[in-house]
């Protein structure tokens, strides 16, 4: 007796011990809703990214995952800033998580806080040059969640950087300001974000053409994502989104797994049944994947991933991979989209509801609606054009967002052709200015929106380089306008310079090639470009077709002639030089 009484300290400590040790292994194992880092984001925040926002209400909860290194101390100020608002966010706390330098900051999304995307920004309070931002990052909703989800989803962007892919850039472009336009709720990037390459530079160029979104992104990564990841470099991870992670959005939840190599491995297995066992069953769940799993050989694939959707009741799937449009529905609704990087380029809309799935058979061409801003909009020109189009047959609500160099101090600028919603602008002069408008737009009908500070007086500059090939002439029209923007660039050849015909655009090989079969050996070339004030510029030009040349009988050419001169003064010469020689020596 007297001895277990001794012993009893000894006890309760080693009872304390090994409750400590238990707490402190549940807090390593602790679940997170990403997949561990490989590489430290260029940003220090592991968690929202770009490719993986946080979705929230405002007045809400807000987690953010970071990596300052030794930097900062540990008082922390969180803003969440859009090109209309900038708001401070309260620091509720922050705890060490995981490793030494990892943070886990909670802060409350301001109540003022209006539907928008937002940068994400942390800043330390001790260190005032310390700071991290990652763009793009919070979408707050509003003050509820939408009982209807509004989703596009792009795929196989093999985005990649120099001329070869100047017109897939072009449409991705194009796409993302159309989707922008929409005013989604979401879009979905199913995989192979960039094509296949070793490079930094596609992954930073392809988030900075992200920032153009006005809609948060998910994406997933494909086989082209995953080939930097089997050379060694981790720039998926620096730039763009963890390798797999999941995103709650009110009454919907996305498990975005990464299926790079045609497989998922055990240990994303394992953290995707944690994560999904950890979700509320009545959570409409969609998962997010490169590779139609049934395609696939692997068994990761082809029997546990169905076992899991079957298990947990994922309603939807959404892949890429293939190029090709392909609904099926068995073991759930399962939809494959169409590359957004080739000739039939495109993208699909889908709607959420809570218990079901709207969508369309095909996906859409990426020009059936168009919303073209005619100069760079990012705050450098002081006024321009947005040249919008739709190939539908229904109307559509639009929102564009102009961002412009104000030239004046606290001045609105004008707008024509929308109603502005919003503006901010810069009570400094060279400020910003902030506009955003929205317009309907009639069915197969186009519409030039203005938002300007002056009028645009001056004509657009066209010009014109061409090659040829045979019988064949390949021209590249270019345009360039001071002001609102060139809306567009015809090119016309003609046999007599009096009656034109168009020249056809057509994609070869991820080019735009404009190309006609001449006729005759000059042949005339026209091409027109018109501005967003409707003043146009000519430019003429004669080409020769050499191959249509009528045959010559000519003299010889003077090099020629010239070659014979210099052999008779030759002649000459060592004959002069002969004759003396033999004079000498007799
Ligand atoms: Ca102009």
């Amino acid at each position: 007796m007297n001895d277990l009484r001794a012993r009893l300290p000894l006890v309760a400590t080693s009872l304390l011990l090994a409750l400590l040790v238990t707490v402190a292994f549940c807090e390593q194992q602790a679940h997170s809703n990403f997949a561990n880092y490989h590489a430290a984001p260029s940003n220090g925040i592991l968690m929202p990214r770009i490719g993986c926002p946080a979705i929230l209400t405002s007045g809400s909860s807000l987690e953010v995952y970071f990596d300052p290194g030794s930097r900062g101390g540990k008082d922390w100020g969180l803003r969440l800033r859009s090109p209309f608002m900038d708001h401070e966010a309260k620091v509720v706390s922050v705890v060490a998580f995981e490793s030494q330098s990892i943070w886990k900051l909670s802060a409350e999304v301001p109540k003022e806080a209006k539907r928008d995307l937002y940068d994400l920004v942390i800043y330390s309070r001790q260190e005032t040059a310390v700071s991290f931002v990652e763009r793009n990052s919070v979408f707050v909703v509003g003050e509820s969640f939408p009982d209807t989800l509004r989703v596009g989803v792009i795929t196989d962007l093999h985005y990649g950087v120099g001329t070869y892919y100047a017109y897939t850039t072009k449409v991705l472009r194009r796409t993302l300001d159309a989707l922008s336009a929409l005013d989604l709720d979401l879009v979905v990037g199913t995989g192979d974000i960039v094509d296949a390459t070793a490079d930094e530079l596609p992954f930073s160029s392809v988030a900075s053409e992200f920032y153009r979104l006005r809609v948060p992104i998910l994406l997933a990564l494909g086989n082209n994502d995953q080939y930097a990841i089997d050379k060694g470099f981790r720039y998926w991870e620096k730039h763009l989104a963890p390798e797999y992670y999941s995103v709650k959005f009110g009454a919907w939840y996305f498990l975005v797994l990464n299926s790079g190599n045609g497989l998922i491995d055990e240990n994303q297995l394992l953290w995707a049944e944690k994560d999904l066992s950890a979700q509320p069953k009545e959570l409409f769940k969609v998962l997010v994947l490169h590779h139609p799993y049934w395609n696939e050989p692997h068994p990761s694939l082809s029997s546990k991933l169905p076992n899991l959707i079957k298990a947990n009741g994922i309603g939807l799937v959404l892949m890429g991979h293939t190029h090709r449009d392909e609904v099926r529905q068995d073991l759930t609704l399962n939809i494959v989209s169409v590359a957004l990087s080739d000739e039939g380029a495109g993208y699909r809309l889908l709607n959420l509801t809570r218990t079901r799935v709207e969508y369309d058979q095909r996906s859409w061409a990426y020009d059936s609606l168009l919303v073209n801003y005619l100069q760079p909009n990012d705050y450098t020109s002081t006024g321009f054009a947005a040249h919008v189009s739709s190939r539908l047959a229904t109307d559509s609500r639009l929102r564009l967002t102009f961002f412009l160099r104000s030239q004046l101090a606290g001045v609105t600028p004008k707008v024509d052709g929308a109603e502005v919603s919003r503006v901010t602008v810069a009570k400094e002069l060279q400020g910003r200015a902030s506009v955003e408008v929205s317009l309907k737009l009639m069915p197969k009908t186009e519409k030039i929106v203005k938002v300007y500070f002056e009028e645009d007086k001056t004509p657009p500059l066209a010009s014109c380089s061409y090659r040829v090939e045979g019988a064949t002439v390949f021209v590249s029209p270019s345009a360039s306008d001071v002001g609102f923007g060139v809306v567009k660039v015809t090119v016309f050849y003609s046999d007599d310079n009096s009656t034109w015909t168009i020249v056809p655009v057509r994609i070869i090989e991820r080019t735009e090639q404009y190309g006609f079969t001449a006729t005759k050996a000059t042949i005339f070339l026209k091409v027109e470009a018109e501005d967003g004030a409707g003043l146009k510029a000519t430019k003429y030009l004669a080409v020769q077709v050499p191959d249509l040349q009528p045959m010559k009988t000519e003299a010889p050419p003077p090099t020629v002639e010239l070659a014979v001169i210099v052999a008779l003064i030759g002649a000459v010469i060592l004959g002069v030089i002969l004759f003396r020689r033999g004079k000498t020596l007799r």
